[in-house]
């Protein structure tokens, strides 16, 4: 009998939202488990020119405590998922459609699908709103 089908994702999931949630959900629906490798600090300064908001451990945390993840490894190199998908012994590798087609090279290791990103919802728009904001009078900074 098959043992239980294992999918991989990755991610920085910095500021937790709901476009988040929904793509952990889908990617969770396709197989029996998920692992999520979660994008150290300095991954994301090298990716995005800017430190996350929440540090490493808060994300593992965070993603880690949910219902549809089983487990949770950081990612270091965005040039070695191919290790990262062999050491966890991939079925499945899910992507974001932004990255589409950016690892069909690896359907040699396991099946490479890629799922839509929720639109209107970003870490970094969500920022920018919070900044927008002015703070309450009286409130302390
Ligand atoms: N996502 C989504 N809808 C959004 C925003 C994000 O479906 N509105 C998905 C992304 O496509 C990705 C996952 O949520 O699959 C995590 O998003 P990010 O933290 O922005 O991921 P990113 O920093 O692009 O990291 O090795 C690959 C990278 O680590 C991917």
């Amino acid at each position: 009998m098959p043992g239980p089908t294992r999918v991989v994702t990755f991610g920085t999931f910095d500021v937790f939202h709901a476009g988040h949630l929904r793509l952990l959900e889908r990617a969770a629906a396709l197989g029996d488990r998920l692992v999520v490798g979660i994008s150290s600090d300095e991954l994301n300064r090298g990716k995005k020119g800017r430190s996350p908001v929440y540090p490493l451990a808060a994300r593992m945390a965070i993603v880690g405590a949910l219902r549809c993840v089983d487990e949770v490894f950081v990612e270091h190199s965005l040039e070695a998922k191919r290790r990262y998908l062999v050491e966890q012994r991939a079925d499945v590798l899910v992507m974001g459609d932004d990255w589409a087609g950016r690892f069909d090279g690896l359907g040699d290791v396991c099946r490479v699908v890629y799922l839509e990103r929720t639109p209107a919802v970003s870490t970094t728009a969500i920022i920018e709103q919070i900044r927008g904001v002015p703070a309450e009078v009286g409130e302390s900074a």
